[in-house]
This record gives C-alpha cells, sequence and structure tokens, in this order.
C-alpha cells in the first residue's frame, strides 16, 4: 500500500442490499436460513446459473458484527474476498450489506487483520461474505495472512462447506510494477487451482472515479494479460463501480454452484501441509513486519 492511498471521510448510506443477520437470530428471517442449532437446509439443484436478483430487503440490524465459523452451514452460499491491502475488499462487503464495517479511524495502514465472515439475507438465501487481510497487511507477513486464510478454508472444508465464489480485488489505480500485486495473484492462483477456476471473478476496483480513463483502460488490459492463466481457465474479468447493485451484479453471477478450492483438496483430501500446497509453495519466507510506530513510519516513507 502506498501512502497516496485514497482514503474518503466513511459516510452512514442506505444502500439497496440485504439484511442483516445475527448469530442466533437467523431463524426469524426465514425457515431457509436456521442457526447451526436448527439445520434444516435449503435443498436446491446445483446449478451454475446467474442468480435471480430478488431485489432489496431492509436492513434489519443497523450493525456489522462477524458470526463464528460454528455458524455457517453447508446451504449457505459462501463468497470469499482476497486481494492486496487497500483494493476494497471491506469496501465491497459494505456494499453488498449496506453496513459500514466498524472501523478504528481512517488509517493509512491495512484495517482488516483477520479472516471474518459476515452473514446477510437477500431473497430467502442467507449470503457468507468472508473479508481477508490484504495479502501485504501492514502489520502481517504474507505468510501470516496466507496461514489465517488456509486455516479458514480448512476448517470449513471439514465442516463440508464448500464456496461458490472467490473475488480477487485490485485497485484499477493501482501499479502492477510493485512486486505484490504479482506475487498475491500467483499465491491467491495456487490456491483456487484451475478446477474451481469457475468460481473465480478478478475485480477491478475504483472504476466510480476511474470511468474510461486511458491509464485505467491500459491497467485493465495489462491486468487481463497478468490474469490470463486464471481467465483462461474458466474465471471471469468484472468492473465494480462502488455501488450495492454492482457488487450484487458480481456475485448474482456466481449461481449457486459450490467448489472445493485447490488449497482445501491438497491439505484436507491429500494431507499435505500448508508449506507444501501450490499456494504454500509460492508464499515468500518470513519477513519482518513492522511492529512499533517507528517502524511504520519507516516503511510508509520509505527511510
Ligand atoms: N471511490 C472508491 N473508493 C473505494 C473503492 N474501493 C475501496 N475504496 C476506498 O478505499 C479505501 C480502502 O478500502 P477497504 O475496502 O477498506 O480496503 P481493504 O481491501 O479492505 O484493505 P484493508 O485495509 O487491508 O482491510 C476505503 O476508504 C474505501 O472507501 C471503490 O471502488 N471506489
Ligand atoms: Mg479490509
Amino acid at each position: 500500500m502506498t501512502p497516496s492511498r485514497n482514503l474518503r471521510p466513511r459516510q452512514k448510506r442506505t444502500y439497496s442490499s440485504g439484511s442483516w443477520v445475527h448469530v442466533g437470530e437467523t431463524a426469524q428471517i426465514s425457515n431457509a436460513v436456521g442457526p447451526s442449532s436448527n439445520r434444516s437446509h435449503i435443498r436446491r439443484s446445483v446449478s451454475s446459473t446467474p442468480l435471480r436478483d430478488t431485489g432489496a430487503a431492509s436492513t434489519r440490524w443497523n450493525e456489522r458484527k462477524p458470526i463464528p465459523l460454528s455458524d455457517i452451514v453447508p446451504s449457505d452460499i459462501v463468497i470469499l474476498i482476497l486481494g492486496i491491502t487497500g483494493s476494497g475488499m471491506s469496501n465491497f462487503i459494505n456494499k453488498l450489506t449496506g453496513v459500514e464495517e466498524e472501523r478504528e479511524s481512517r488509517q493509512l495502514v491495512s484495517c482488516t487483520k483477520d479472516v471474518k465472515a459476515y452473514a446477510c439475507v437477500r431473497g430467502r438465501q442467507r449470503f457468507i461474505f468472508v473479508d481477508t487481510p490484504g495479502f501485504n497487511a501492514t502489520y502481517m507477513s504474507q505468510r501470516a495472512v496466507f496461514t489465517k486464510t488456509a486455516e479458514w478454508l480448512q476448517s470449513t472444508y471439514q465442516m463440508s462447506i464448500k464456496l461458490t465464489g472467490v473475488i480477487y480485488m485490485h485497485r484499477i489505480t493501482d501499479t502492477y510494477e510493485s512486486g505484490t500485486a504479482y506475487q498475491s495473484f500467483r499465491i491467491f492462483s495456487g490456491m483456487c487451482g484451475e478446477k474451481a477456476a469457475d468460481r473465480v471473478r478478478l475485480v477491478t476496483t475504483m472504476w466510480d472515479e476511474e470511468y474510461e480513463q486511458p491509464r485505467s483502460l491500459q491497467m485493465e488490459s495489462r491486468l487481463k494479460t497478468e490474469w490470463g492463466s486464471l481467465l483462461n481457465a474458466g474465471a471471469s474479468y468484472e468492473r465494480f463501480y462502488n455501488t450495492a447493485d454492482s457488487a450484487w451484479q458480481i456475485v448474482n453471477g456466481l449461481g449457486y454452484q459450490r467448489k472445493a478450492l485447490l488449497l482445501q483438496r491438497e491439505i484436507v483430501d491429500m494431507g499435505k501441509k500448508m508449506e507444501e500446497t501450490t499456494a504454500g509453495m509460492r508464499v515468500p519466507r518470513e519477513e519482518r513486519k513492522p511492529t512499533g510506530f517507528f517502524d511504520l513510519v519507516k516503511r510508509l516513507f520509505g527511510f
């Protein structure tokens, strides 16, 4: 992340979005979605047909709280969101749910520090959006971010929960030269594998500010080349326009199908250690991360 990252004041807004669900309150919304203690799941045929957009549901709980892993059930549509710090992962979930994540303050450093799942109901379907720390998080090494994400993926797969989508975000205004973007994408594609590529959406953000700017179009075509391996395997590329409709269009396009990622199969089915997996072998060896204020200033301003 560069210090010039565009940080805008957060405003409470009402979006066309799904409703929030608190743990234990899910049963009040629909019989189709129940808490782990009452797992009467929706039975539906698995298909890749895009979801029909059922429109907005009013926000019932104007608060955003993560739900525990144990509350996720196989009938949920689970979507994991990955990317580099500041690419817009949390903001994307804000737009889907209509509720802003709690944030200590406007910061130059990365905000999301853990893998956190948020539940939201739209129509009669419960969606779980999983926010993650950026691959180049300020206080965490790439290995630590990878390990946290891999542990979450391992646990959910062991609970028979498969992902409907994996969204990888990149700001169209960011450069690709830093090496971080290249490395992060390599780790990401190693996590997904070719067999699950059709579950992947490669999303560029900031199009509300950059619409049809020549430099963005140039970056877009560069990214499509950089991301060619996954796109050729069946992943799709999408633009995000920073609205609820744009976010839901991307999510609905994923349909209902669920698949295991390569990383999950490698760890759970093949018994590999995390560092022996395709993605794990692409994670650089542990580097020291800034721990104190002076470390952080040095990192941000390069002295
Ligand atoms: N205009 C605009 N701003 C965006 C967009 N995506 C993200 N932002 C802003 O960019 C900043 C960083 O976005 P976040 O969603 O918090 O970043 P993140 O990917 O979660 O990264 P972490 O800080 O590591 O958690 C916030 O101020 C967002 O409001 C977008 O598509 N358009
Ligand atoms: Mg975040």
